[in-house]
């Protein structure tokens, strides 16, 4: 074994970082959100980065794999999901744990947790042993296809400020077509985004087909997905797919669960594509999905599945099947940003924008971050993933989430809206 490639210490850092009042179908955002920064130190010298979910159920599994890291390699990629078989026990399971209060990523359970957890030290990994050898993590991955990447404005319903501290950006409330046309040309002029999605779910259909339709007219011809987060009925969602053909690229989630989805897909027949990252987030959820024809899209995420090489593993079975393959995102920084990058530059088959939430953080880890010029970013090809960590910037964040009464350690977009509106819960669905 090369002993400069062997790990030498890990550090975990929790933080929380700054985030805008977005709806959606379970609440709204909170002023902060949870994000775990993982650093992988060789004997070599190098350092590589990683970022995932930062709730407390990531946080329990990550300090069990950090402390049982040390002395591997960090070509041992293979070794680092046995070692998280092996050491997270998934104890940190409870019943509450099926239901995703804050992700809207489907069914949550220890094991997807677990990947998710996996994959910010695989992504750390890689970054190490790109910086160790001079190489660029796509090259890790067998090469760049593309030397950029295609992203999505994700337009959110939203709220000019939170309700109770009262903090602002600059973007002002979306609760109509006019706000949402507003907001996809604010993205569309700063960062060229030529596609778009909206988050649904937030009112009644109606009123979200009058938004999309009211996008369409304002950008003929763009790919335009609106994705309610499973938040409709079969006949509802049949409803909007019919309301919506030909205006659509793909409708994402319109049902929850792969029984809903199969009997929309089947009836809307070719009217509308579906696409999850809600019944199709692991390898066992995959036969029935595929063999039911639940989704024609698949939106990968490497935090739910593992890192970047189960991504390209995901992406092969998807070319098989003839599923399409598209990317899904949560609130993340520039480290994750740099990591879909990457593997989204080696998927040749990659045939639709990602989508990213980065454009809503305006705090970040990292010493430059990142630009979107024409709707895409540039492959990196310095060593690693080709970010620095602004180590001021992690200490503040992290201080930040030291100095946090609990009430945003974790995300929960419900207890957020409870604080505009007392009487709130999660929404059970089919909501409409
Ligand atoms: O950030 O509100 C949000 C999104 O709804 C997010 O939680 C989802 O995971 O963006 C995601 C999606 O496409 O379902
Ligand atoms: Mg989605």
């Amino acid at each position: 074994m090369n002993t400069a490639l062997v790990i030498e210490d890990v550090r975990l850092t929790p933080i929380l970082v700054s985030d805008p009042p977005l709806l959606n179908t379970q609440g709204v955002h909170q002023p902060y959100t949870p994000r775990l920064i993982v650093e992988v130190v060789t004997r070599g010298g190098a350092t590589g980065v990683g970022e995932t979910y930062g709730d407390g159920a990531y946080l329990e599994p990550a300090r069990s794999l950090a402390e049982a890291l040390p002395g591997r390699a960090v070509t041992d990629l293979n070794g680092l999901f046995a070692l998280a078989d092996e050491v997270c026990d998934g104890s940190h399971a409870t019943a509450d744990d099926r239901v995703d209060a804050g992700g809207l990523r489907g069914v949550r359970n220890a094991g997807k947790i677990r990947l998710s957890v996996v994959s910010a030290f695989e992504v750390a990994c890689l970054d190490a042993l790109g910086r160790a050898q001079g190489l660029p993590v796509h090259a890790l991955l067998g090469g760049k296809v593309r030397d950029s990447v295609e992203y999505s404005a994700y337009l959110f319903y939203r709220w000019a400020a939170h309700p109770a501290s009262g903090e602002r950006d600059d973007w002002g409330a979306a609760l109509d077509p006019a706000g949402v046309v507003a907001q996809a040309r604010r993205f569309a002029d700063t960062y060229g985004f030529g596609s778009f999605k909206l988050k649904g779910g937030v009112f009644e259909p109606d009123r979200e087909i009058a938004a999309v339709r009211a996008l369409a007219e304002a950008f003929p011809g763009r790919p335009l997905r609106l994705d309610p987060n499973g938040a409709w009925s079969v006949p509802t969602s049949l409803y909007v797919a019919e309301q919506l053909k030909g205006v659509l690229e793909y409708l994402e989630d319109p049902t929850s669960g792969t029984d809903n989805m199969a009997a929309v897909a089947v009836a809307a027949a070719t009217d509308v594509p579906l696409a999850t990252n809600m019944c199709v987030t692991t390898l066992a959820e995959i036969p029935e999905a595929f063999a039911r024809d639940a989704v024609r899209i698949v939106l990968s995420d490497h935090h739910y599945w593992g890192g970047l090489h189960r991504t390209r593993e995901l992406a092969g079975i998807c070319r098989t099947f003839g599923v399409g393959l598209s990317m899904h995102s949560n609130t993340h920084l520039g480290i994750s940003l740099a990591a879909m990058t990457h593997v989204a530059a080696t998927v040749p088959d990659l045939a639709y924008a990602c989508d990213s939430h980065y454009p809503w953080q305006t705090e970040d880890v990292i010493t430059e971050r990142h630009t979107f010029t024409g709707g895409r970013l540039t492959v990196s090809d310095a060593p690693g993933l080709g970010v620095e960590l602004d180590r001021d910037r992690l200490a503040a964040l992290h201080r930040r989430w030291l100095e946090d009464d609990g009430t945003h350690r974790e995300r929960d977009d419900a207890a957020a809206m409870r604080v505009a509106d007392p009487d709130w819960t999660t929404p059970a669905v089919p909501r409409w």
